[in-house]
């Protein structure tokens, strides 16, 4: 696979580079990573996102590369696009607007991501879901094109790393995670300014919000299955963003007996936003799919056309039927 994406680069000269709404540390890093490769190799090519950055990583989407998809402005890139490139994401939905248009041009598609697949939607689709990061995927690719990396590039790709792997915690780092950072800490990447510019940027309202859901947070399933509401009363009473409840879902997992944390947020009085982790032992993918929606095993999420009151009892009983089969009531 890795040998027609190569082939692509190659002939091709311009490119659209693009991710999933909402685009985090993982999905601006490899696109900006391979941004600047594409750059280096004498290549035009955009950053063409359908949403602006989460919040947190707005600094990244202060770089002139990425744009928020405007139509009206940005649609002729599509059009003359000879390749786009889709990252972190296996999936035409959620690419919003931008893979509405996408889909109704000439360009070919290549998909690099690492997230579980099982169709193929693409002309060429690079899925590696044992890499920690899309980021990784991109570091692998131009190593592959004998390219030598430089400090641009390597910025991107060590917050995408750093990110998608819970500072480098989760179980999908691996020696080739470190391998990888070792050799972009070499081209000069500094560690405590871009964690500082991603996780020391909250707040005080954040905390609010987050005092308020904890004290509703429940424990059931003998403790094994946390999860608790982030609606937008609550929000405004702390004078917080929705968004602020980013990261929640993890502190509910870091309680000792959990294996499943859930948090689920109101979007509007018809659509909620569910957040699933877990700890050692559930796969929440697995409960993600079987209500449409997908991740990886200790990481998933699902968008409901429902309201919050709905949502709750649909997924917590999906998530119970899985304790249940391993005999906890
Ligand atoms: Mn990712």
């Amino acid at each position: 696979m890795w040998k027609q994406v190569k082939k692509i680069i190659q002939q091709s000269n311009r490119f659209v580079i693009t991710s999933h709404v909402g685009p985090d540390g993982d999905a601006l890093g490899s696109e900006l990573g391979l941004y600047y490769y594409l750059k280096s190799l004498g290549k035009e090519a955009t950053i063409l996102n359908a949403t602006p950055p989460a919040k947190n990583f707005t600094f990244m989407g202060k770089n002139r590369a990425v744009k928020t998809y405007n139509p009206k402005r940005d649609r002729k890139l599509i059009d003359q696009a000879d390749a786009v490139f889709i990252l972190d994401i296996s999936e035409w939905k959620r690419l919003g607007a931008v893979g509405e248009d996408v889909q109704q041009s000439n360009a070919k598609t290549v998909c690099i991501d690492h997230h579980i697949c099982l169709k193929q939607l693409f002309d060429v689709q690079v899925i590696d879901n044992k890499a920690g990061s899309t980021g990784e995927l991109i570091f692998r690719l131009i190593k592959d094109m004998k390219k030598k990396l430089n400090a641009k590039i390597a910025e991107p790709l060590y917050i995408a790393a750093l990110t998608d792997t819970g500072s480098f915690h989760y179980s999908n780092t691996s020696p080739s995670t470190h391998t990888m950072v070792a050799e972009l800490l070499e081209l000069g990447v500094n560690p405590l300014n871009c964690y500082n510019q991603i996780y020391e940027q909250h707040s005080l309202e954040r905390f609010r919000l987050l005092g308020q859901v904890m004290l509703n947070a429940q424990l059931e399933c003998q403790g094994q299955l946390a999860w608790a509401t982030v609606d937008k009363k609550l929000a405004r009473k702390v004078n917080a963003d929705i968004d602020d409840c980013e990261g929640f879902v993890e502190m509910l997992r870091s309680i000792q007996t959990v294996d499943v944390s859930v948090i689920f947020r109101e979007e509007s009085p018809q659509c909620t936003r569910v957040s699933l982790r877990s700890k050692k032992t559930t796969d929440v993918h697995k409960i993600a799919r079987s209500l449409g929606g997908g991740g990886h095993k200790r990481a998933s999420g699902i968008t409901l056309n429902l309201p919050l009151k709905k949502a709750i009892p649909k997924v917590l009983g999906e998530a119970k039927k899985s304790f249940k089969k391993r005999g906890v009531k």
